[in-house]
């Protein structure tokens, strides 16, 4: 293994944001806290561009944050295979790259990155082999999980200590708020990040948060949940500079931002709905109470998910408060049987204090778990020993 090994990257965005995220992610940490050389592919670098600083969607080839970012198309230009490819979400690796894998000697260290979940069976498949179905390249499972028989999650190596640094710093935090457009909050008040799916119950949430007793301030980033939001505004959207208010709510439409500021924003909210994978991990290193919009999969497959996940993370909560999670969990998700979200939102209220101190004691929890990119970097040097 060279002293500076070299690494291919490969991801494809098949929705949204998070497969674009979590390679954008792992890439910077793996330069900037293991020196590694990383070459990130990337099909769609527009999408790209709305969470990273300084990639421009239009060019081929360029240096961000110390990590070459090539845009991924066809046909597949001629290299030389790098000494370690991670292949993020079964998105497949060129044929001609392939090619030139087996005829490297050694061949690479040749690891897919999985999606993520908190399911038991993820312990015993983690790091196996993948056989490939037409190649006879070896090849590795990266599971990303909670326990220590995972490949663990992705955390910067100070990410704990400058998350604590921001939450006590009251100029940074309304720096942050007056750079967004959006008041520094109020005593007493309930600051809730909403990043979801479309299917979400809002409506319901938001008639609740509106008559409720407390006062809501919900940021949005632009385009998410645009329908719903226009259906329960009867069409008066908020966007930039111009909130919604109504009752005890005000809704603030706020930009896309890089991932770091998008950390800032959920180490000051009180709550975070988040979804999908990547804001998922982020609003679990925050510290404060969250609840996970699961990405919808075809047959219920999602299902099992949640709950694996829910099981870990009430272990050691109070009944009650365990209970709330669970509940607005279910009722956030649309699970069958489920309460009204405007009751599992009171309960989960109410239970605030209890999921807050266990917010903090999961992500302390989480820190002695295994880092994702450091343990990538052990497995591949390991790879070649
Ligand atoms: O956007 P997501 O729903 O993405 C993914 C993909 O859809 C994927 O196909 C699916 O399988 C997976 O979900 C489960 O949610 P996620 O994973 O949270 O990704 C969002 C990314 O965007 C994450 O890296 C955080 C980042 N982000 C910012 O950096 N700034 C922002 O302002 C916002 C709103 C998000």
């Amino acid at each position: 293994m060279p002293l500076k090994p070299r690494w291919d990257i490969f991801g494809k965005v098949v929705d949204n944001f998070g497969d674009a995220g979590v390679g954008w992610r792992l890439s910077r940490q793996l330069v900037a806290e293991h020196g590694q050389s990383v070459t990130l592919w990337q099909d769609d670098l527009a999408t790209l561009s709305r969470i990273a600083v300084g990639v421009d969607p239009a060019r081929e080839v360029q240096s961000v944050a110390g990590v070459t970012l090539r845009r991924w198309s066809e046909p597949f230009p001629d290299v030389a295979p790098a000494d370690v490819v991670v292949e993020a979400f079964g998105c497949g690796l060129p044929a001609s790259y392939t090619a030139a894998m087996e005829g490297a000697s050694p061949a690479p260290a040749w690891f897919v990155l999985e999606y993520l979940s908190a399911e038991p069976w993820v312990d015993g498949a983690h790091g196996l082999a993948s056989p490939h179905p037409q190649l006879s390249l070896p090849r590795r499972f990266w599971f990303p999980g909670f326990s220590a028989k995972t490949g663990g999650l992705i955390r910067e190596r100070s990410l704990l200590e400058t998350r604590d640094a921001f939450q006590r710093d009251e100029a940074a935090q309304r720096a942050l708020w007056s750079g967004l457009g959006v008041p520094a909050p109020a005593a007493e008040e309930i600051r809730v990040t909403l990043f979801c799916y479309p299917n979400a119950p809002l409506p319901g949430l938001l008639d609740a948060w509106a008559d409720g007793d407390e006062r809501i301030v919900a940021l949005v980033p632009e385009g998410i949940a645009s329908g719903a939001l226009d259906a329960w505004s009867s069409g008066n959207v908020p966007h930039r500079d111009h909130p919604l208010h109504r009752g005890r709510l005000s809704i603030y439409s706020i930009p896309f931002v890089p991932q770091d500021e998008f950390d800032r924003v959920l180490w000051s909210s009180t709550i975070n709905l988040v979804r999908g994978e990547d804001s998922f991990v982020r609003a679990q290193w925050a510290a404060h109470p969250c609840a996970w919009h699961i990405y919808p999969q075809l047959e219920g497959a999602h299902w099992p998910k949640l709950e694996a996940f829910l099981d870990r993370y009430a272990t050691g909560l109070e009944a009650e408060a365990a209970s709330a999670v669970r509940g607005f969990a279910h009722a956030w998700n649309g699970a069958a049987g489920g309460l009204p979200i405007e009751i599992a939102w009171r309960q989960f209220v109410a239970a605030r204090p209890a999921i807050d101190a266990h917010a903090r004691k999961w992500a302390a929890y989480l820190a002695t778990q295994p880092d994702l990119a450091g343990g990538l970097v052990k497995a591949a040097s390991a790879w070649y020993s």
